[in-house]
């Protein structure tokens, strides 16, 4: 398709793009996915979950007219598409701090959309009283393997200025 994500793995020979694709190779390839079917369910729907959440923060970055600061003004300016979904989420975190009975592939996918959401309007998750949400995603950055993966990251994909 020409488009990025793209993950090339010399071990195996497989190249793939697309996101979710590229989450379940993976997580199978790493054993991380849940062997419980209820939470093997509840990971899936997390990570097309996060998959929306792509379009909507990307729908905001490439608004037709191109005042993307405006379009992102009206996500983080409350009850919009975004507080929809994420109040969907906090009702599905459980005791566990997550929403499968243990950090999921789904729940990792959902981390990096708050991270995103941080980077782009700090403070939003909290202020918005997503409290459990913000939990989860502290939970999974604190992990060391995620911290030394963020580390590699450049620079922020989505830009929250018109002139950025
Ligand atoms: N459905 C794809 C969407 C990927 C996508 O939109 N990638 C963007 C960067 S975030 C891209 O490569 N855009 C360039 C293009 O489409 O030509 C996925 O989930 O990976």
């Amino acid at each position: 398709m020409g488009q990025l994500p793209y993950l090339t793995d010399k071990e195996t020979g497989a190249c793939l793009g697309q996101t979710v694709a590229i989450i379940n190779y993976c997580a199978r390839k790493f054993g991380f996915e849940p062997s419980d079917m209820k939470d093997y369910a509840t990971s899936q729907e997390m990570i097309i979950v996060s998959s929306e959440l792509h379009g909507i923060l990307s729908g905001a970055h490439y608004v037709a007219g191109g005042d993307r600061a405006a379009a992102f003004d009206k996500l983080f300016g409350g009850d919009s598409k975004l507080d929809k979904y994420f109040k969907a989420v906090e009702g599905r975190i459980g005791e566990s701090g997550f929403t499968c009975s243990a950090a999921s592939p789904g729940d990792v996918a959902f981390a990096a959309y708050c991270g995103m959401i941080e980077q782009l309007e700090p403070g939003w998750i909290e202020k918005s009283g997503y409290a459990k949400c913000l939990a989860l995603h502290a939970s999974i950055v604190a992990n060391a393997d995620v911290a030394k993966y963020e580390e590699t990251v450049p620079y922020p994909y989505f830009k929250r200025q018109n002139d950025a």
